[in-house]
This record gives structure tokens, C-alpha cells and sequence, in this order.
């Protein structure tokens, strides 16, 4: 990699923490990642990606914000980025996904709260994430309550707004959440001093379209009976299309599934034809939390899908375009869309219990592992609910709950392996 010192420095970066922090995710990725077999070439370009995280990617950040152009960090999927790339900017996906940031955190929230949070406020804390660093301002929202207090601490160490999302979709929640779409937009044009014209909405539109298209394509291809990627390669393309520039990342996936689809039909597979298809379905795993898929596919299971935001939830909708939409067309489009995501933040959230069964059944899954993060109550509570419509549909699942330690690998290893068995035998 080359040397990026400097450029860390002026992001105000801890450099010896984060020297730290880089030689971990290393080792974690040589010991995940590079122990393989059978990868497909089109993957070097998404392991590159990885390789150089806070580098080649930061520069260009940097680059942009010369430019004069917003760079916005983002937690969720409901954070409207077609705006922020219309704009000529980029949205940046901060989701910590490392045991790395956690205890600082700690100094300051309470303990008990979802890693995901407490991993993202300490990347802040600890000066290690140079996306963080470089976002202009980051856009919080109010999905679930500790995501919401943090934000109220995270403004006093960098610029965070906030976006209010209700926890309902009838008529006057929609109502609500098309202000704060409209809101967004407002935000935006102040910060660049640029209003953001009907038809800049429509090219980021476009551009996050074709994102969303090419990873349903990769969906749709892991369907096959011949399985041509791993479930570990699937999750890390999923975590980078939230920082890597859109178009080129797009253009990049096409490029790998024009090859999986020949690797299909000439029965190259990366699993044996009786592994057992094992979905996932819960809460989002952001880089680089790669525990459980590491374990799946570790002991003989194959993972074919991701019901996840870092996954399926974020690209099973496009916006819908037609010729000859306005502006409040468009961002009514856009509110169509962002309203079909089915977070267990929601209530009543049905939709998602179906989804779910249709999901596991389109992709010949043997059964579902339901992965929830620690005190995530939202998810935990609707694992429930899920968990019974999978009994009662005779599929076979198994509910996870953890955080981004070490500790439990061996009590999930073994729980996955007799999962495993179980709908093998
Ligand atoms: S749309 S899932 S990205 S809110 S932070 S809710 S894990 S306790 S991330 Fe999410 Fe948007 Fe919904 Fe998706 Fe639970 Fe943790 Fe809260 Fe979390």
C-alpha cells in the first residue's frame, strides 16, 4: 500500500492507534479471506478495495471535497444517498462492524448497548476511521433509541444531523417522512450552496438504480444449484457498495457476474453440491464483521443470501422512473421506495415475516440462521415472530445473538455445526 501518512494526518487521525487497528484487520482478513479456495478472479478488485480501505478510497474523498462537493456519512439505509450523488457528492456508510472501537465507546456510553453503535461512536472517539474524519457531516436518523441518544453525543465531537424516520407507515407518517426527504434536500443545497436541480435527482437515481440492479444480479445468480461464490465473498461486496465510488463498483460486479454466471454454467461451484444452503437473516453486519459467515461456511454450510441492510434490504427496491417526472415526483418516488424497507424499527412489520419465508424458499435455502446483534431489541424481539412462521412453513432455523467479540466463536461454531447436521441429516 502506498504510504498515505500524511493524508491520515490531516484528517486529524490517531496514527499510532490506528497503525493498530489496520495490522488487526490485516490478520483478520488474511485469516478469513485470503484461506479461500476457488475464488473467482473478478474478486481481486473487491479484495483490493479491502486492501486499501483508508487509502486509495480516502484520496479520492479528499479530491472531492476540494471540489466543493458534500462527502456525507450515513448509518442507514433510509439516509436518501440518490441526493447526496445527484449532488455530485458521496455518501459514505459508517456502520462499525469492529471490536476494535468498542471500549472507548464505553467510556462514554453505557455498556449495554448494540455494538454497532458503541463501534461507531468509538471510531470517533479514538480518531481510527478516516471516513468518519472526512465526511463533511454525518446524517443520524431515529430508527432505534440508542442510535438516537448517540447522535445527541456524537454532534459535540463532529457535525451530525438528524433525520427523523417514523416507526409507522400510515398515511401521516408517509406525510412526515416526504418533509424530512425534502428536508435532506434543503441541508444539502445549503451546504454546497447549490440547489440540486430535477434532473441531477434523476442521474443519482440512476446511478444508484444500477447499483441496486447489479446486486440483484449477484442475488440472483447465488440461486443457482451450482453456487459459484461464497457467502464471505457475497457479504463483502455487499459491505463496500456503501463507500466504494457507485459507477465504477457497479461496473465492477457486472464484470464478476458476467463471470459467475459462465463459472454457473460450467459447474464451477465454491461449495459441494450437498452443502447445506444456509440464509441469514437480521440485523446488518458491517465490515469487518465477518464472524458468522466465517463459521458457516467454515463447517461445511454455504450461505446464499443476506436478509440484511447490508444485503437484500438495501437493494431489493429501485426507485421507479418515468419519463418526464418532476422534482416532487421524484422525491415521491424515492419515498415509495424507502417506505417498502421492512426494519424491525417498524411497527406492525409483517411484511417482513413473508419476505423472509419467500426468501429462503427462492433461494433453495435448507435453513435460516436469524443473526441479531446484542441489545438490538428491535431485531431480538422480531426473531420471535419469524422463527415460528419458519417452524410453521417446516423450515429449519436458528436464532444468534452477539456482538463482535471473539469470546463466543466456539459456542456459535458449535451451535452452527449441529444446525448443520441437523438439516443434513
Ligand atoms: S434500516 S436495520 S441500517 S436501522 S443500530 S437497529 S442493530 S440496535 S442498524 Fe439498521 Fe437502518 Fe434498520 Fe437497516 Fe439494532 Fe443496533 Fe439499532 Fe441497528
Amino acid at each position: 500500500m502506498a504510504d498515505y501518512t500524511k493524508m491520515w494526518q490531516s484528517l486529524d487521525m490517531d496514527l499510532e492507534l490506528h497503525d493498530q487497528l489496520l495490522a488487526g484487520l490485516g490478520q483478520l482478513f488474511q485469516s478469513v479471506y485470503l484461506t479461500q479456495e476457488n475464488t473467482p478472479e473478478g474478486m481481486g478488485y473487491f479484495y483490493s478495495v479491502i486492501g486499501e480501505i483508508h487509502g486509495a478510497r480516502i484520496q479520492e474523498l479528499v479530491e472531492l471535497k476540494k471540489t466543493g462537493k458534500p462527502v456525507v456519512g450515513t448509518f442507514c439505509i433510509f439516509v436518501p444517498e440518490e441526493l447526496i450523488v445527484g449532488a455530485g457528492g458521496a455518501c459514505v456508510g459508517l456502520c462499525g462492524g469492529a471490536d476494535f472501537s468498542v471500549p472507548f465507546a464505553e467510556a462514554d456510553l453505557p455498556r449495554n448497548i448494540c455494538p454497532l453503535i458503541k463501534s461507531a461512536y468509538g471510531f470517533k472517539l479514538s480518531r481510527t476511521c478516516p471516513y468518519m474524519q472526512v465526511s463533511d457531516f454525518i446524517y443520524g436518523e431515529t430508527t432505534c433509541e440508542a442510535k438516537k441518544k448517540t447522535w445527541e453525543q456524537l454532534n459535540k465531537l463532529h457535525p451530525t444531523h438528524v433525520m427523523h424516520i417514523p416507526h409507522m407507515k400510515r398515511e401521516q407518517d408517509l406525510a412526515l417522512w416526504l418533509t424530512e426527504l425534502k428536508g435532506f434536500k434543503q441541508h444539502l443545497e445549503q451546504v454546497t450552496g447549490e440547489t440540486i436541480s430535477a434532473d441531477q435527482i434523476r442521474e443519482g437515481i440512476r446511478i444508484v438504480n444500477a447499483k441496486r440492479s447489479a446486486m440483484k444480479r449477484l442475488e440472483t445468480i447465488r440461486k443457482n444449484e451450482v453456487v459459484p461464490i461464497s457467502g464471505l465473498d457475497a457479504l463483502l461486496i455487499e459491505q463496500i457498495s456503501f463507500y466504494d465510488d457507485p459507477v465504477r463498483f457497479t461496473a465492477r460486479l457486472n464484470v464478476l457476474c458476467d463471470e459467475l454466471e459462465k463459472r454457473v454454467a460450467q459447474g464451477v461451484a465454491v461449495a459441494p453440491k450437498d452443502a447445506p444452503r444456509i440464509m441469514v437473516a437480521g440485523t446488518p453486519m458491517a465490515p469487518p464483521n465477518w464472524k458468522l459467515h466465517h463459521i458457516v461456511e467454515t463447517s461445511g454450510g454455504i450461505v446464499v443470501n443476506e436478509e440484511s441492510c447490508i444485503g437484500n434490504r438495501y437493494y431489493k427496491d429501485n426507485v421507479e422512473l418515468t419519463d418526464g417526472m418532476d422534482e416532487d415526483a421524484l422525491l415521491g418516488a424515492m419515498l415509495k421506495r424507502y417506505a417498502a424497507i421492512d426494519c424491525a424499527c417498524f411497527t406492525p412489520n409483517d411484511e417482513r415475516v413473508d419476505k423472509v419465508l419467500d426468501l429462503a424458499r427462492d433461494t433453495g435455502s435448507a435453513g435460516v440462521v436469524q443473526y441479531a446483534l446484542s441489545f438490538c431489541h428491535t431485531y431480538n424481539i422480531e426473531s420471535g415472530k419469524i422463527g415460528g412462521a419458519l417452524k410453521d412453513a417446516g423450515i429449519p432455523a436458528l436464532s444468534i445473538e452477539t456482538d463482535y467479540s471473539s469470546e463466543d466463536e466456539g459456542q456459535i461454531r458449535t451451535r452452527v455445526e449441529a444446525f448443520l447436521e441437523q438439516i443434513s441429516g
